[in-house]
């Protein structure tokens, strides 16, 4: 087999792009570049190998090592026609960030075609979903993207330690802006991927039913986390505090409704998703990756909060929620019926690709078109701190960094 490896690094060194040695003609690349219809984001090992020794394709065919990508995961990995690769960030926003950057920004990539499918485990709220579910975002949320000051140092008038940037109470919209609180990715596309998703027959395990069926107990509110696992549209919050318990659960819901606008519907809570949405939304303004093209996939492993009765630290240290294999399995159950399906509808849809009818990018509309959430492009511009001369008056600057 070529060796793709040692071929990358010998052009690495020669400070060369990739030759015609690999520019075979089929529809994965580009020129001389390598030109996946699908690109797989995982997180951390677990996640990555629900992709492997699978029997649809092989996507350990070609190791490419990069410089930038994490030392724990310093390949991407490839089929061997290259049309589905896979990338490892490492957990939290600054790895998931440098690894899709280095990515994304590669001479060795033709992306402008691709599909991002970030496929990632995740807490799941109650309300919304149970575990072992797949859960497909429109808006990734920086939830914890404000300041915070330990309950115990507030009065009774704060209900939560956070408080937005810029705003006195939790419930102001935030007026220092710094771009990442918000993304919004093609609804069209996702409820496409989550039709998809709900031809897969979902993993269960017997741990997470007893563990679920707690739920019940509470008023009805809890319902759907008593259901068995199924597909969900709804979103997903980023934080790299791994975050638990009803106060901040229903805190980081009220931001999520507040950052967007009332359209933002809080499901699940990750680790990275922001941080990759930054980097595809800076690469996609250079029309090196396309943002329509980005499908967020999560599967419910564990629950954000306790059921009735139990303490917010039972249930993140102690107890055994019983999600976290059937979430792993349906990363795969779930996501390859995505990657089929792309694979499958290429001439006919993916190639063209899904044009979104939602706004898509970020809260400054750096893609074109207006935000649906935020404060209009001017004024989250302003509030940016992004323009040297403006008033101040009437405004405190609040910033580190
Ligand atoms: C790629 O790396 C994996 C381990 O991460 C290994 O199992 C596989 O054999 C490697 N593939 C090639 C083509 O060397
Ligand atoms: C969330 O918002 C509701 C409605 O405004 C409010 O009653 C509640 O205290 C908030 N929860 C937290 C934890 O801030
Ligand atoms: C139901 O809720 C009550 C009060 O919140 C609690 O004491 C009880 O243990 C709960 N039962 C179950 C089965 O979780
Ligand atoms: C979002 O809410 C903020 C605060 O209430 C408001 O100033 C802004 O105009 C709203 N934006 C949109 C697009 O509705
Ligand atoms: C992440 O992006 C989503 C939209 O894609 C947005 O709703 C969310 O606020 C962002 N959260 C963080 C922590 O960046």
């Amino acid at each position: 087999m070529l060796s793709l490896q040692k071929l990358v690094t010998s052009l690495l060194l020669a400070g060369s792009t990739l030759s015609a040695q690999v520019a075979a003609k089929d529809s994965s690349h580009h020129g001389d570049k390598i030109a996946p219809k699908v690109f797989i984001v995982s997180m951390f090992e677990p996640e990555a190998q629900a992709w492997w020794n699978i029997p649809e394709f092989v996507l350990l065919s070609h190791n490419i090592t990069i410089p930038g990508l994490s030392p724990l995961y310093p390949d991407v990995h490839c089929t061997k026609d290259y049309e589905v690769c896979q990338m490892i960030t490492g957990e939290s926003e600054i790895n998931a960030a440098t690894t899709v950057t280095t990515v994304a920004f590669s001479p060795l990539f033709d992306l402008t075609k691709t599909y991002f499918f970030v496929a990632g485990i995740a807490g799941i709220n109650p309300k919304r979903a149970t575990t072992g579910s797949a859960t497909f975002a429109r808006y990734a949320v920086q939830v914890a993207l404000q300041y915070e000051i330990d309950i115990r140092e507030l009065s009774a008038a704060y209900s939560t330690s956070y408080i937005p940037l810029g705003a006195d109470f939790p419930d102001q919209y935030p007026t220092s802006i710094y771009g990442t609180e918000v993304f919004e990715v093609n609804a069209a596309l996702r409820t496409i991927a989550a039709d998809f998703a709900r031809k897969a027959k979902l993993s269960d395990s017997t741990a997470a039913k007893s563990y679920r069926a707690h739920y019940a107990n509470a008023s009805g509110e809890y319902k759907a986390a008593t259901l068995a696992p199924s597909v969900v549209e709804c979103d997903v919050a980023t934080s790299d505090v791994y975050y638990s318990g009803n106060i901040l659960g229903t805190a980081f819901e009220n931001t999520t409704k507040l950052f967007t606008n009332g359209t933002g519907d809080y499901c699940s809570t990750a680790q990275e998703d922001n941080a990759t949405l930054e980097v595809l939304l800076r690469a996609s303004a250079h029309k090196l990756t396309d943002f329509a093209r980005i499908i967020v996939m999560r599967t419910a492993s564990d629950f954000d909060r306790p059921y009735p009765g139990v303490s917010a630290a039972y249930n993140l240290l102690f107890a055994d929620q019983g999600g976290f294999e059937p979430a792993l399995e349906n990363i795969y159950h779930a996501g390859i019926e995505v990657v089929q399906g792309i694979l499958k509808g290429w001439d006919e849809t993916f190639a063209k690709g899904v044009k979104p009818t939602n706004y898509i990018g970020d809260i400054f509309g750096t893609l074109g078109g207006q935000p649906d959430f935020g404060p209009g492009t001017s004024q989250a511009l302003e509030e940016s701190g992004a323009f040297k001369k403006r008033s101040m008056e009437g405004r405190r600057l609040r910033r580190r960094g």
